[in-house]
Formats: C-alpha cells, structure tokens, sequence
C-alpha cells in the first residue's frame, strides 16, 4: 500500500524538507485558501437568504484545492469535479463573472444555462463543470491527447471526487490516458463522503492510489490537509506528464466539513465526533501556524486579511445583484441563426405567462409571428 506524503504536521512542524517556496508564495497561497473559505461563507449565507439557490461548498478542502492547482501554469488546463471553482479564481477566473453565475444574471457566461455552482472560464482553460459524475475524465483525457498530438506542453489536471472513482469515466479515462501517455494529472480529491456513502464504503481497495497500479501508471496518496504535501505531489506529477512520461493518480485525503450542498443535511448520515475530529486538522491553520513559526505571518495577519477578502467580496456581491436578469429572449435566440417559428411560438407562450404574473421586464417582449 502507498505511503501518505505528509510535509506539515497539524502543529505547523515541518516533518521532512519543505518545498523550494518563496515565503511571499507560501502567503499567497494562504491567502488563496482563505479567499475559498471566505467566499463560501458568503455564498451560504447568500443561498441561506433565499438570494442565491444553490451552494456547493469546499470548507475543509482547501489545501487539496489550492496546493495542487498552484502547480498549474497559464498553458494548463483545469478539469472540474464539484469543487474546484476557487482554484479557478486563482488562476484567473474573475470573482465578478463567479458571482455572477451565482445569480445566474445577465455577465453569467454560462447565460443562465447552468444550475448556479457550476463554473467555467475560457481565459485560464477552464471547462464548464459537469455535475453528472465523473464526465469531466474523459473528457480531459481526450483534451490532453490532443494536446499531445499537437505536440503542446500543456498538462491537464483533472479532478474528481472519491464518489467518481466508481464511474465508467474513470475507468476509461484512467485506461486510455496511460494507454496514451497523455499530459495529465489525475487529482482525487477523496472528502471522505459522495453525497451519503462514506469513503470507505465506496472501495473494497486498501487505498485509492492503489488503483492506479491497474492501468499502469503510478498512484500516490497524499494529506490533503497539507497545502505543502497536495502542491509537491502534484509538481512531480505535473512535471512527470510535461516531460512526456504520462499521467499519475495524485489521491489528496481531505474531509468535506459541511454538508454535499445547501439542499443537504449531513446529521441525518454521519456523526459530529467524525466531523470534530477533523476540525482538529484544518488545513488553513496548519499553514498558518507553520507561517506564523517562521516569522512570515505576524500576529492579527489573518483577521487583516479575511476582513479586506470579505470588503472584496462584498462589493462583487452588490453589483452582482443589481446587475439586470439574463434576458428571457435569450433562451430561444442562441440555438439557430434565425430564430425558427415554432420556438417564437413557444416563446411568446411562455411571455404571456410572465407578462400576467407580472415579471415581464422591458426587452423581454414578444416576438412578432
Ligand atoms: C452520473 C451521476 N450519478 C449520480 C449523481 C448524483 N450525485 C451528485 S454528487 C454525487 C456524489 C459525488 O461524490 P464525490 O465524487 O465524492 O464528489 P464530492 O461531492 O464529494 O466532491 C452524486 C452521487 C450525479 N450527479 N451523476
Ligand atoms: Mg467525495
């Protein structure tokens, strides 16, 4: 069984040598982390308020997040599961055009087409996140064939959770992707839960790194609670896939502390000691006292920070929210070149139920037929 790649213990104590890291990019990476928690909070309460529908959160997860995608560079290309959109944030993806999808408002790229929660950005090669599980591997497998055909050096890092693993997109893509050698770096994310079914109860294998071993390529597992540990594993994978020697199942052991989402209620499957405990190993803390050891971090540097990331976020917010709708003429006007008369129809059907509830806004008028 592989060994857990651990750098930091809880207490901030290096336990074998540290990553070749500048202190200003430790505090950066700190500060990314800590920009996750911060926006999630402010999410759930949003959804909480009624002002949102939906919340995915990542608390607990964001050394996994942060420490591996810190290795991708602007060439690379970020595959979703449920919970990456901070990393995203981090490597480009606006926290405007984050919101925004939040609301599903008029500066949505996804128009509104998506459940909100599910984020895309084309400037930092980010796909749209697909919740039905596990369609994002083959999906990156291919992309990074691609790359490899073009003879690009791009590397594909693509995530999905402990749930996935049970998929047929794993299966295959895990398979062709070693097949092909292709540029990729497979990052588990492995929460402990897929919805209610523990993490234990989803494999009979000793380890998920083991089952890397089966399609011949190497599998590592990692404390996912360690920043340090998630970002030195996944640059030797990274590094391993850009220099053409293939792909690399990198399995980041992490706990989602909340529920699946806002429509979850964990009580109902799991018990609070497991969740105490694990409280106990808060990846945010580590960092912060591993920083605050070394005299990078001084006393009051985290509360200085949270209240200017929520200043931050707070005002994306307000002008997110007073941001127009996505116009309802949208729905029906992207699909062809011209729209067609039986979707008008059905438009103006849909219009004239708005126009009597209401809700109808200037623009949104009906076609003529
Ligand atoms: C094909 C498919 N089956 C079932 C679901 C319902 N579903 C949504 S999330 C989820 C669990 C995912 O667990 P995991 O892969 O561990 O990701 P996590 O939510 O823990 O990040 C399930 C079963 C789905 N979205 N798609
Ligand atoms: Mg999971």
């Amino acid at each position: 069984m592989t060994a857990s790649l651990q750098i930091l213990a809880q207490d901030g104590k290096p336990v074998r040598s540290v990553p070749e890291l500048a202190p200003e990019r430790m505090v950066e990476l700190f500060e990314h982390m800590l920009h996750v928690r911060c926006v999630d909070q402010r999410m759930l309460k949003l959804q909480r308020a009624g002002r949102i529908g939906f919340v995915g959160t990542a608390k607990g997860l964001e050394a996994s997040i942060i420490g591996s995608a810190a290795v991708l560079d602007h060439r690379d290309w970020l595959w979703s599961g449920l919970r990456e959109g901070g990393a995203a944030v981090m490597r480009g993806l606006p926290l405007a055009e984050y919101v925004a999808q939040m609301y599903c408002n008029s500066n949505d790229t996804a128009k509104g087409r998506q459940m909100c929660n599910h984020f895309q950005h084309k400037g930092s090669n980010y796909p749209s996140w697909s919740s039905v599980i596990g369609t994002q591997i083959p999906h990156g497998v291919g992309a990074a064939f691609a790359t490899k055909r073009r003879g690009e050096d791009a590397v594909h890092g693509i995530y999905f959770g402990d749930g996935a693993t049970s998929s047929n997109g794993f299966h295959s893509g895990m398979n062709f992707a070693a097949v092909w050698k292709v540029p990729a770096v497979f990052v588990c994310v492995d929460n402990g839960w897929a919805i209610s079914v523990s993490s234990s109860a989803q494999t009979c294998a000793e380890s998920y790194a083991d089952k890397a071993v089966a399609y011949g390529m190497p599998g590592v597992s990692v404390d996912g609670n360690d920043v340090l540990a998630c970002y030195e594993a996944t640059r030797s994978a990274a590094e391993r896939a850009r220099a053409g020697d293939g792909p690399t199942l990198v399995v980041l052991k992490t706990y989602r502390m909340l529920g699946h989402s806002s429509s979850d209620d964990p009580t109902r499957y799991r018990d609070d000691e497991e969740v105490e405990s694990w409280a106990k190993r808060d990846p945010i803390l580590r960092l912060e006292r591993y920083l605050t050891d070394r005299g990078v971090l001084q006393k009051g540097a985290r509360e200085a920070t949270e209240k200017r990331l929520y200043a931050e976020i707070d005002a994306v917010v307000h002008e997110q929210e007073a941001a127009p709708r996505m116009a309802l003429r949208t729905l029906v006007e992207d699909v062809y070149a011209e729209t067609p008369r039986h979707l008008r129809e059905q438009y103006n059907a849909f219009h004239a139920v708005v126009e009597r509830r209401g809700e109808a806004e200037p623009g949104d008028g009906a076609f003529p037929l």
